[in-house]
């Protein structure tokens, strides 16, 4: 269930004895298409979830920070002022990487209580710990008494994942969490962070767009994803140009590495389904419309890029033989959820095929969820 401000604050209160400054919330997020483009300087569409993690938080009554989470056991401590990268293993590392990022940048760092919840499935590639950081972040600038605008912040929270936690990750989960909007897909040249809000009108059209955590495991940093970007980086290498985004196909299809050129094929073909997305929405297409980009996108990560598993295969094509007019693996991948573009009257037989197909293999049933664009992080008491 979505954690209320009313009920964090009320953890809050339990727990240290007295109400909070306030309470903040930052979404995780989906992502409709453009998968593993974002460190290649490429286009991404991701949208935010209204899944969401939510902190109250207020001036530290002791020496140092501490932060409890509703999802774990153990109060962490640590100090504003002082934590560096290595110090903070486990979830902890988001919330404390936020604070070591702040401070990096020259902004005030004010020791604070924290008292956290979320609704965002973790591991399941929806950019929990995304989530996490810019739910950190807002509630950290409010209390520092600092205006961080949405596009800093995002990047101050990639800053904390990628240097204080050590994950090697692209910007859109942090992005798609501060500039999210109800109806709207977040489409972000990683380039220079530009950002055009594009419509995604679902409900208008009879549509849903579901969401099936298939419950595999998945890990960003467990080596597969550092794997991909080398192999990106030695694709451009190999070209001679800054990123793979200034990539031709017909350059890329002359490579003469099976493995580099694969991987680069797919980073280049998926720049180019991004922006023809984008086109058809922005133009007012009906989104069904979109349905064959999605699935092409699928057929690139599974035999081009490589990080797919049975599972998520088998979701994302079962989907489509129920009536999904597009099915695709969102997130880093190896594990996580795939999304599937259903019409609202096929929802029921396309979730029981993916459900029956995942029982006749023997495998824990998945979780399925309808996902509607929602907003960003903000204040919400
Ligand atoms: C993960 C990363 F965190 C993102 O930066 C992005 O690369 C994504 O995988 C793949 O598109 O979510």
């Amino acid at each position: 269930m979505t954690p209320t401000a009313a009920a964090v604050s009320t953890g809050f209160r339990s727990r240290h004895g007295h109400e909070p400054a306030g309470v903040w919330f930052a979404p995780g997020r989906v992502n409709l298409i453009g998968e593993h483009t974002d460190y290649n300087d490429g286009f991404v569409l991701p949208f935010a979830l209204p899944h969401r993690a939510v902190v109250a938080a207020a001036p530290a009554s002791g020496s140092g920070s501490t932060v409890t989470s509703a999802q774990e056991p153990e109060t962490v401590t640590f100090s504003a002022a002082g934590v560096a990268p290595g110090d903070l293993p486990g979830w902890a590392g988001y919330v404390a990487g936020m604070f070591w990022a702040f401070r990096e940048a020259g902004y005030p760092v004010p020791e604070l209580d924290l008292v956290l919840d979320s609704d965002v499935p973790v591991g399941a590639g929806l950019s929990s710990s995304a989530a996490l950081e810019c739910a950190v972040g807002v509630a950290l600038a409010d209390l520092g008494g600092v205006r961080v605008d949405r596009t800093p912040m995002a990047v101050l929270a990639r800053r904390a994942e990628n240097d204080f936690v050590g994950a090697p990750t692209g910007g859109m989960d942090q992005m798609a969490s501060m500039h999210g909007r109800p109806e709207r897909l977040v489409f972000l040249d990683t380039r220079d962070d530009a950002i055009e809000l594009t419509p995604f009108p679902l409900s208008g059209h009879g549509l849903t767009l579901l969401v099936i955590d298939t419950r595999a495991p998945h890990a960003h940093a467990d080596g597969q994803y550092g794997e991909r970007r080398s192999d990106c980086a030695a694709a451009a290498d190999a070209l001679g140009v800054p990123a793979l985004r200034d990539a031709t196909l017909e350059a890329v299809e002359a490579l003469t590495d099976d493995r580099i050129r694969r991987r680069a094929r797919h980073i280049v073909t998926e720049n180019d389904r991004v922006r023809d997305v984008v086109a058809l929405l922005a133009g007012g297409a009906d989104p069904r419309r979109i349905g064959p980009a999605l699935d092409a996108s699928h057929a690139s990560i599974r035999d081009d890029f490589e990080i797919t598993v049975p599972h998520v295969d088998v979701a994302a094509e079962v989907a489509r033989d129920a009536g999904a007019h597009g099915s695709r693996m969102t997130g880093g991948g190896f594990g996580g959820c795939v999304i599937a573009l259903v019409d609202d009257a096929d929802v029921p037989a396309v979730r029981g095929a993916v459900e029956k197909a995942y029982a006749d293999r023997g495998w824990t049933a998945p979780v399925t969820f309808t996902a509607t664009p929602s907003e960003g992080a903000a204040r919400l008491s």
